[in-house]
C-alpha cells in the first residue's frame, strides 16, 4: 500500500503554525495514546523550539495501559511534560493545568521577581488531524471560559481563550500533518483512522491489522471474533465475514464489508485497548 501526502495543506498549515508560535509560552502538543510516535510530526522540534513543551497522550482510553505508561515514562525522560487524556470524557483534563504551570515554572517565577503578577502563560494545542484537539480544548476550556478577541498590536486576528487566571489558549490549534517516515507510520495512521478511507485499500489495512493481533493480542483476537485464530490473515477475514454475516451476490463472504467493519470496531475501541507501537 502506497500513503499519499498533500504537499499544499502542509505549506500552508506550517506557515499559520510559525506565526502562531511566537506568541506563546508553551506548546502543547496532543498525540495518540495509540500511536504515540507515528501521531507525531518531527518538524514540531524545530518548529517549537526554544519554547516550553507539554506531550498529552490522548486517547488513552482506547490504547493499552501498560504501553501507555511506558510511552508516558519515555517522554518524561526526554524533558517532555506529560499526562494522559481523555478528551472525550474529561478523564484526565484536570491534570493537565498543573502539568502547564509546572513546565512555565521557570517563566512564572521571572515574571513574579520583576513584580508581575498573575500574567497568564500563553498556549497553543498542536497536532495532527483528528487526533483530538478541538475536543481537548473543549473539554479543557469549559463552559465557563471567556474568549477574547484581539489584543491590539500584539495578536491581531487572534482569538484567546482565557482558561482561569495562569492560562490562556490561542483559539485556533496548529494542525501539523503526520509525516509518512516510512510505510509502518502510514500503516499506523491509517489504521487508527488519520488517513481518508477513501484512497485506502481496506481489505489490505484489515489483514495487515489481523497480523498485529495474532502476534501481539492473540487472545484479544480470539475473543473478539469469537472463534479459533487460523493460519492466513485473509482466511481470518473470510471466516470473520460469514460470521457476521457480510455477503455477496452468490453467497460469497463479503470480505470488503467485514473489514469496515473490523477497523470501524478497532478505531471505536470495540475490539480492546491496543497499542500498535513501543517506545
Ligand atoms: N475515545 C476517544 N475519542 C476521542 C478523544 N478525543 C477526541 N476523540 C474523538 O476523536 C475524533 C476527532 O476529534 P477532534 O477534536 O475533532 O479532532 P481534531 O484534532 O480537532 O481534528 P481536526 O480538526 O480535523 O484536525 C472525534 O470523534 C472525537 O470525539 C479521546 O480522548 N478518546
Ligand atoms: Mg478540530
Amino acid at each position: 500500500m502506497n500513503f499519499q501526502w498533500y504537499p499544499g495543506h502542509m505549506t500552508k498549515a506550517k506557515r499559520m503554525m510559525q506565526e502562531n508560535i511566537k506568541l506563546i509560552d508553551v506548546v502543547i502538543e496532543l498525540i495518540d495514546a495509540r500511536i504515540p510516535a507515528s501521531s507525531r510530526n518531527p518538524d514540531i522540534e524545530q518548529l517549537a523550539n526554544g519554547k516550553k513543551r507539554v506531550i498529552l497522550l490522548n486517547k488513552y482510553d482506547l490504547a493499552d495501559d501498560v504501553h501507555t505508561r511506558e510511552w508516558k515514562e519515555y517522554y518524561d525522560k526526554k524533558g517532555y511534560f506529560t499526562a494522559l487524556v481523555n478528551s472525550k470524557s474529561g478523564k484526565g483534563i484536570r491534570d493537565v493545568n498543573e502539568v502547564i504551570m509546572k513546565a512555565c515554572k521557570e517563566k512564572i517565577e521571572r515574571d513574579r521577581k520583576r513584580g508581575i503578577l498573575n500574567r497568564p502563560v500563553r498556549a497553543m494545542i498542536v497536532g495532527i488531524p483528528n487526533v483530538g484537539k478541538s475536543t481537548f480544548i473543549n473539554s479543557f476550556a469549559g463552559k465557563a471560559c471567556t474568549r477574547t478577541g484581539d489584543k491590539p498590536g500584539v495578536t491581531k486576528g487572534k482569538q484567546w481563550i482565557r482558561l482561569n487566571k495562569n492560562v490562556e489558549l490561542l483559539d485556533t490549534p496548529g494542525i501539523l500533518w503526520p509525516r509518512f517516515e516510512n510505510q509502518k507510520t502510514g500503516l499506523n495512521l491509517a489504521l487508527i483512522g488519520s488517513i481518508n478511507d477513501d484512497i485506502l485499500q481496506l481489505e489490505e489495512l484489515a489483514a495487515e491489522l489481523v497480523v498485529i493481533l495474532k502476534n501481539e493480542y492473540p487472545e484479544v483476537l480470539e475473543t473478539y471474533l469469537g472463534f479459533g485464530i487460523s493460519a492466513d490473515a485473509y482466511e481470518i477475514l473470510e471466516e470473520y465475514a460469514v460470521k457476521r454475516g457480510c455477503r455477496q451476490k452468490g453467497n460469497e463472504p463479503d470480505i470488503s464489508r467485514a473489514s469496515i467493519l473490523m477497523l470501524d470496531d478497532y478505531r471505536s475501541g470495540k475490539i480492546g485497548k491496543i497499542t500498535l507501537e513501543y517506545p
